[in-house]
C-alpha cells in the first residue's frame, strides 16, 4: 500500500512526530450504508484541497508541529473479534503518549479498543454521535458498532455524550440509572436551552478525556455521508465550539481522537468536513499546547508550498 499523506505533507517517523494520524478502516458490523473502509484514504485525498493556514486561530499549524501517518491498521478482520480489538489496544498504546494521536475509523466499533490502549485509568470520553450506542450487544456481537459505549462505561470510564437523537428503551434506562453518563440530547442541545450547560460541562473536564467523534453526530445536511443517518443533529459551528472548549482549558489531558462512520460520497463535502475537523483539532490542540511559540521546524517547512 502506498504511503498516506495528509495535506501532501511529508511523514515524520511517528516517535519524533507531534500529531501521529492513524487509519483503522474497520468495516465488519455495518448496519445499513457500507463504504466506512474507503473513509481514511478519502479525507487524505481532500485534505490535499485545505490551506495549511488556519483562519480561526491564525497561524499554520504544520509550521511548528510534525507530522506522521501512520500505515493503516489493517489485521484481517476473520480473527476473532476479541483478538482483532486487543491487538488494535496494544498497537495504539505502542505509539508514544505525548502527542496528540487521532485515529480514522472505520466504524465506531473501533473506539473501545482506542480508549483501552491511549486512556488504561479510568477518565472521560467526550462522546458527540446521534446515537447512544449503549447496547450490551447487537446483531450477536458485543462489538458491533452500536455498542461502544457500553464497553466504554465497562471499562471504567465516564461519558460525556451530546448529539444523541435515536435511542432504545433499555438504553434510556441505562442512562437513568448510571451517574457515570451524562446524555444531552440533540433537541435538549436546541430548543430547552442547554447548550451552555453542555458547553459548561465540556470546559470543567480535568484529568485523562477522550473525544470520540461519530460523523453522524452532525445534521445531515452537512455531512451526508455516514453509516447510519439520522435527521436532527449539531452544525460545523457547534462542533468547532466543543473542540475550542475542550482545548481552552489546559487542565485537560487529551489522550486521544477518533474520527469514525464516515462514508465517503460523490459530492466529497462529508469527507472535506472531516478533514478539515481535523485540521481544527490539530490546530486547537497545538495553540493549547503552546506550540504557536515554538520554532519553525514542522513538516510544513520542508515543502514548498506556495
Ligand atoms: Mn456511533
Amino acid at each position: 500500500m502506498s504511503e498516506q499523506k495528509f495535506l501532501s505533507l511529508p511523514n515524520a517517523p511517528a516517535d519524533q512526530a507531534d500529531i501521529v494520524i492513524l487509519p483503522v478502516p474497520l468495516e465488519c458490523t455495518v448496519s445499513f450504508k457500507p463504504g466506512t473502509a474507503k473513509a481514511p484514504d478519502a479525507i487524505f485525498e481532500v485534505s490535499d484541497q485545505l490551506e495549511f493556514f488556519e483562519e480561526d486561530g491564525g497561524w499554520s499549524p504544520f509550521k511548528h508541529m510534525s507530522l506522521s501517518v501512520a500505515s493503516a491498521f489493517t489485521e484481517p478482520t476473520d480473527l476473532d473479534e476479541a483478538e482483532w480489538h486487543a491487538r488494535l489496544s496494544k498497537h495504539v498504546s505502542s505509539f508514544p503518549a505525548d502527542n496528540l494521536f487521532i485515529s480514522l475509523g472505520g466504524e465506531h466499533s473501533i473506539t473501545p479498543a482506542l480508549v483501552a490502549g491511549r486512556m488504561p485509568e479510568p477518565g472521560t470520553v467526550v462522546f458527540l454521535d446521534a446515537h447512544a450506542d449503549l447496547r450490551d450487544s447487537y446483531q450477536g456481537s458485543k462489538f458491533n458498532h452500536a455498542c461502544p459505549a457500553k464497553r466504554l462505561l465497562e471499562q471504567g470510564h465516564e461519558l460525556l455524550m451530546a448529539g444523541v437523537r435515536s435511542v432504545y428503551e433499555s438504553e434510556v434506562e441505562l442512562v437513568e440509572h448510571e451517574p457515570r453518563i451524562s446524555l444531552f440530547m440533540d433537541w435538549d442541545l436546541r430548543g430547552k436551552g442547554q447548550w451552555e450547560s453542555f458547553l459548561q460541562r465540556v470546559s470543567s473536564l480535568q484529568g485523562p478525556v477522550y473525544l470520540s467523534i461519530d460523523m453522524d453526530a452532525f445534521n445531515p445536511a452537512y455531512v451526508p455521508g455516514v453509516g447510519t443517518p439520522q435527521p436532527g443533529g449539531l452544525i460545523w459551528y457547534q462542533i468547532i465550539e466543543i473542540i475550542e472548549a475542550l482545548f481552552a482549558r489546559t487542565n485537560v489531558d487529551l489522550r486521544g481522537v477518533d474520527i469514525v462512520e464516515l462514508v465517503p460520497e460523490p459530492s466529497r463535502v462529508s469527507e472535506m468536513t472531516a478533514a478539515k475537523l481535523l485540521m481544527k483539532i490539530v490546530s486547537f490542540w497545538g495553540q493549547a499546547n503552546g506550540f504557536d511559540g515554538k520554532p519553525m521546524t514542522g513538516s510544513q517547512m520542508q515543502i514548498d508550498y506556495e
